[in-house]
């Protein structure tokens, strides 16, 4: 990755109008530019770390803000550099101006550029800068949590862990290629072939939380689905609490599909009330149902509402282009039908509610989230966030099972070998960490070959 040496500078809270805003200057030069456009007591040079000093900014002999500055020196900053803080007047005026004084003497930062310094100085690992965005775009509790544990470095660390079991493996086969007249304990085949699977396994785990993690990034998606008229739009809005979709006795009211999120037990829900399902010719309704499909096929989990009749045929169309185990049954207008009709469709596995007497849509809410929620524990432990990870797992994952069916076949230590170093690069691509040396330098570390 290049590394540019320029010293940058931006502003880094939202443009707009508030109580302060801050300019942060990062490089080589972050101290000597700033100095020419600030004054104050005592000298910005002179100045010693993670202080702050009030003083006041001017060009050409002229005020332009009084300010709060912060000087931060390398390595002791968020990216390894010099660093300098301005805390200026909120106004977007006064601080474009500072920001323009400034560039005179530096460079505008691409964005993320301050955090992909911090990982390139060693500050922050690949995974942990990668959190950075996710805490600033973190919508909800569980979102934010996440993120947070993954700047702690949990997902490293439990990368790490996987690494280095997958590298004292490497070591042996790496032993048994290289030295093989020299007297050493030969490999136990089916014991690496169990302890592979077992890394197989943890991978799996891991692969299953970036699922997961990537519902808590993005959204569950869930859809609102089924004949017209049936009341998914008077459900979108019961969950969203506002009359958000338009509702009327006419079947075939809701053309297009219509996206709002909720926040659910810290979840974000992407919620899409969709067109009814129907044969028809009208052109505009055809194209609604054709984006209904697409929305479907996309959910995490899809409501299929009936309000009486069992639309089975629907019902059959539905679970061959959805995993049924994603469909959420519900009978809508229960208010119309006797406690004895419900018991029947109760036992034939619907939620039963009405929008109307607003029964059963608390329980209609929480069962979005069965299967979904993750453990407190998981958390923990660190979880995958992105598609990046997840391919790269993925790739790991499928390396480590070719490493298993070469040494299941004896087709050499070699190809078993060459799996497992394809598998540990995928994964330090994860934590930004490529190396080759490292497993040599382990062999010498541990053994004293020479003996
Ligand atoms: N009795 C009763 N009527 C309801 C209930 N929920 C919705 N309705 C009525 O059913 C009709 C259709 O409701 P919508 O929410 O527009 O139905 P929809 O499934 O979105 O219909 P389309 O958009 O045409 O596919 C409206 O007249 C609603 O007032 C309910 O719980 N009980
Ligand atoms: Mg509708």
């Amino acid at each position: 990755m290049e590394y540019s040496h320029d010293t940058i500078a931006a502003i880094s809270t939202p443009i707009g109008v508030g109580g302060i805003s801050v300019i942060r200057v990062s490089g080589d030069h972050a101290i000597e530019a700033v100095s020419r456009i600030f004054q104050s007591k005592s000298k910005l040079t002179q100045l010693s770390a993670n202080r702050s000093v009030f003083g006041r900014i001017v060009y050409k002999g002229k005020l332009v803000d009084e300010v709060i500055v912060t000087l931060f020196r390398e390595p002791a900053s968020y990216t390894g550099e010099d660093v300098v803080e301005i805390s200026c007047h909120g106004s977007t005026f006064i601080t474009n101006q500072i920001l323009a004084l400034l560039l005179l003497e530096t460079r505008l930062a691409e964005p993320g550029e301050f955090t992909q310094r911090a990982f390139l100085n060693n500050k922050i690992g690949l995974t942990q800068a990668e959190a950075v965005g996710d805490l600033l775009n973190a919508k909800t509790k569980i979102s934010h949590q996440a993120a947070l544990k993954q700047h702690e470095g949990r997902l490293r660390n439990r990368i790490e862990t996987v690494l280095s079991k997958i590298s004292d493996l490497r070591v042996k086969l790496e032993l048994e290629i290289d030295f093989l007249e020299q007297d050493l304990d030969e490999i136990d085949n089916s014991a690496m072939i169990k302890d592979l699977k077992d890394v197989v396994a943890e991978l799996n785990d891991l692969i299953k939380t970036g699922e997961e993690g990537l519902i808590i990034k993005d959204g569950l998606r869930i859809s609102l689905v089924g004949a017209p008229n049936v009341g998914k739009s008077s459900i979108f809005n019961a969950f969203l609490k506002t009359e958000r979709a338009i509702v009327t006795p006419i079947p075939g009211t809701t053309r297009d599909y219509l996206e709002e999120v909720i926040s659910l037990n810290g979840y974000l829900v992407r919620v899409y009330d969709t067109a009814g399902l129907r044969d028809t010719d009208d052109h505009i309704e055809k194209i609604g149902i054709k984006r209904s499909y697409d929305i479907i096929k996309k959910s995490h989990k899809v409501i299929f509402v009936i309000d009486g009749d069992e639309n089975e045929q629907e019902y059959k169309a539905l679970s061959k282009i959805v995993d049924p185990q994603k469909i959420i049954k519900v009978l809508n207008k229960a208010d119309k039908f006797s406690k004895v009709n419900l018991q029947d469709y109760i036992k034939k596995g619907y939620n039963i509610c009405s929008t109307i007497k607003s029964t059963g849509l608390t329980e209609l809410k929480s069962s979005l989230l069965e299967n979904i929620e993750i453990s407190e524990e998981e958390l923990q432990m660190g979880i995958l966030t992105n598609t990046r990870q997840i391919a790269a797992v993925k790739k790991a994952a499928g390396s480590i099972k070719k490493a298993v069916t070469s040494l299941e076949k004896q087709l050499g230590y070699e190809f078993t070998a060459f799996d497992l170093k394809e598998a540990s690069s995928a994964l330090e691509e994860i934590i930004g960490r490529i190396t080759s040396d490292d497993i040599l330098n382990k062999i010498f570390k541990n053994f004293c070959i020479g003996k």
